[in-house]
């Protein structure tokens, strides 16, 4: 029987936290008060909120230079499962994982979709893999794959990705995100016109056969490991694509998928302007595509993001349904408790945004009093909204402190006696 974290720890973590939690969150919820804010208001829709977390994340994660994995380690997707839910035990947040064919394809995808559902972990989108020769695979992506001169390849892609909604569709996903690392080293390399004109062709081959009520995911990033154009490399390309193909189609804003610097919540307002933005894939980076931990670099733009979702909702933007996930390569912690910690600062991002006074903003931005507009936006931002995420994990059956009780339980260590470690096993990015 593989070792899973009690209850009963989890119950006495939080019984030696209750006061200080308790008494916590009455002093946030007097101040909110104040500012007649609803602080119960607040961290009920806190605990409706969830991201997903990505299967590929709960691996340890490594760049081209090394990967140094930590014990136990998991050997496949099931492995993987029991860390999603173990995350989901302890935060609450994370109730489903997104995962990615074919690291994540198993013989009998029926026995995958019960284990999943014994362990309380749900699907999100199944993500597709043309950036990677599978062994055995008749056509390389060396030079590309939904957008390959050759329409053979072309092909053998769309097929994959039709393979990856048969299986989504046994998971109970709803969605398919299409990244594709199409593109070229050097300048002439590729005709820039046509590879789109494939992409298009290719996506449409996709979208005629999505389930009903299924949507697909265009993922943009601006290169690697492309170095010199990506086929799908900014919103704007994406957006055309996304309303080229038709009402299923969707933007999916990965927030290291940018050139330094980017305002991204101007991407994103203008993704819900459009009724096409997707979701996230949120992670922080500080120069490409770093895939650090969410909040870990620069949370307050983190928080401009949720801005934009939590003004969106309020004036009911039309269309706006976006998809919450955290795509991360977790390199030197151990990427349970980097997930932990991300998906609770996505959660405080969300809450802080919810605790802007639009009204109150609206009427200093009307008035062109910038200092007051920008002050009033701050005060959300700089607010300890700690005993709400706290709460909402305590009332959800979470653990108040989940880095603790995870520690506690000596998690690592009994998955490391279950686990033996084998060589070479791909669990993280590399
Ligand atoms: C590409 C990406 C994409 C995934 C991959 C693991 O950089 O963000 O979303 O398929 O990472
Ligand atoms: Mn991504």
């Amino acid at each position: 029987m593989s070792y899973r974290i009690s209850e009963a720890l989890i119950g006495e973590e939080n019984r030696k936290l209750a006061a200080a939690q308790q008494e916590d969150y009455a002093a946030l919820g007097r101040r909110l008060e104040r500012g007649a804010v609803d602080v119960d208001a607040v961290t009920a829709k806190v605990a409706a909120f969830a991201v997903a977390v990505p299967t590929w994340g709960v691996g340890t994660g490594g760049t081209r230079f090394a990967r140094f994995p930590g014990p136990g380690e998991p050997r496949g997707i099931f492995d993987k499962l029991e860390d999603c839910a173990t995350i989901q035990q302890l935060t609450r947040a994370t109730p489903t994982c997104s995962p990615h064919f074919p690291w994540d394809k198993v013989g009998d995808t029926r026995e995958l979709a019960e284990r999943a559902k014994a362990l309380g972990v749900g699907f999100d989108a199944v993500n597709s893999n043309t950036f990677q020769d599978q062994p055995g695979q008749k056509l390389s992506y060396k030079f590309g794959s939904l957008t390959h001169s050759d329409k053979a390849v072309r092909d053998q892609a769309v097929a994959h990705n039709l393979e990856c909604v048969e299986i989504g569709e046994k998971l109970g996903s709803k969605a398919i995100t299409v990244w594709i690392a199409d593109g070229s080293n050097f300048p002439g390399q590729s005709n820039l016109n046509r590879v789109f004109d494939w992409y298009l062709e290719s996506l449409a081959e996709i979208y005629a056969r999505l389930p009903d009520h299924w949507r697909v995911f265009l993922e943009h990033k601006l290169y690697e490991p492309a170095f010199y154009s990506t086929v799908i490399s900014d919103w704007g390309s994406s957006l055309m694509a996304a309303q080229a193909l038709g009402p299923k189609a969707f933007c999916l804003v990965d927030l290291g998928h940018h050139a330094p610097n980017v305002n991204i919540e101007q991407i994103v307002a203008r993704l819900i302007r459009a009724g096409k933005l997707a979701g996230f894939h949120f992670n922080d980076s500080k120069y490409g595509d770093d895939d650090l931990d969410a909040g870990s670099i620069d949370p307050f733009r983190l928080f401009r993001v949720f801005n934009e979702l939590v003004d969106a909702s309020a004036r009911g933007a039309r269309g706006f349904d976006p998809a919450y996930m955290l795509d991360q390569s977790h390199n030197v912690t151990d990427p349970i408790e980097s997930l932990i910690v991300s998906a609770i600062e996505v959660q405080r991002a969300y809450a802080q945004a919810l605790l802007v006074d639009r009204p109150a903003l609206e009427a200093a931005q009307q008035a062109n009093d910038v200092m007051l507009a920008h002050r009033i936006f701050k005060a959300a931002f700089v607010t300890d909204v700690s005993p709400i995420l706290a709460e909402a994990r305590r009332c959800g059956g979470g653990a108040i402190d989940p880095i603790a009780v995870y520690r506690a339980s000596n998690y690592r260590a009994h998955k490391a006696k279950e686990r033996p470690a084998v060589a070479g096993s791909a669990s993280g990015i590399v």
